[in-house]
């Protein structure tokens, strides 16, 4: 039995890195002045940095005319990354991001069982903010038992750090719970918590490997294209069949 479910939030929840981080930092770099932009493919490539200021490093150290010294790319990637997360609000607030179709459907589900639901993410805490705020409302953490970001950890994913505070605040065993993830990063990351993980693929992570993952799919807004396989019938992934999964995997584990 599930005693536990983690939401991931970039890729997970909503297509934000896509519909969001990406024309946000671009809006950025041109609110400074700035004529650096990012594609989708070279978005995709950084998105293997997690942390939005980590990722501007990255890029910076690629770029013939990033600044020369380590003090003052941290200075620019801290202006552009507070400007992101400003543009990024903004575009929430423009109502031009939504939850992933099958999301809302699988939280309230939960919800009604009683099972405890956490949101373990590395984003900034502002970003799930305004995130929340924009598609439950602004009493979203009531929800939640847990809520851990960025700011709540040292090490980012593809660490643990993240999944073992939630594990700690929910006072639950990794391998009684459950981590919703979209990435290789994200998955990795709470495996090394010891828990199992679903992953909902996300347009920037469509086929990447994925090692042991209890299952894998399109989305929760449809039951074909799962593994393992949810059968014919049409229709969302529901609470029943991330507790099939579950079950499957600790099943397995007991003879491994
Ligand atoms: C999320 C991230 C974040 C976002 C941008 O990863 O890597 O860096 O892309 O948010 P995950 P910030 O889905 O594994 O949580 O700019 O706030 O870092
Ligand atoms: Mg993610």
């Amino acid at each position: 039995m599930i005693q536990a479910l983690l939401w991931d939030v970039d890729g997970t929840l909503a297509e934000t890195e896509r519909d969001g981080h990406l024309p946000a930092f671009n809006d950025a770099f041109a609110d400074l002045g700035m004529d650096w932009r990012w594609s989708v493919e070279r978005y995709g490539e950084l998105l293997r940095t997690t942390g939005g200021r980590e990722r501007l490093l990255r890029d910076m150290a690629d770029r013939p005319d990033a600044p020369s010294t380590t003090e003052q790319r941290l200075a620019l990637a801290q202006a552009l990354h507070r400007r992101k997360n400003e543009r990024y609000a903004e575009r929430l607030a423009a109502g031009l991001i939504g939850f992933r179709p099958g999301v809302m459907a699988l939280l309230e589900e939960a919800l009604s069982a009683g099972i405890p639901q956490a949101i373990v993410t590395t984003t900034s805490c502002s970003n799930v903010q305004a995130l929340l705020d924009q598609q439950i409302g602004i009493g979203w953490k009531g929800l939640f038992a847990a809520v851990v970001c960025g700011e709540d950890v040292p090490l980012k994913k593809p660490a643990p750090d993240a999944y073992l505070l939630a594990l700690q605040a929910l006072r639950v065993q990794g391998m009684h719970s459950l981590a919703i993830e979209d990435s290789p990063g994200g998955a990795a990351a709470a495996k090394l918590a010891g828990i199992p993980v679903v992953v909902t693929r996300s347009v920037y992570f469509p086929d990447d490997a994925l090692d042991e993952v209890l299952a894998v799919g399109p989305g929760f807004d449809r039951r074909d294209g799962w593994q393992p396989s949810l059968g014919a019938a049409a229709g969302p992934v529901r609470l029943a069949d991330l507790q099939y999964w579950h079950f499957r995997g600790e099943l397995f584990s007991h003879f491994t």
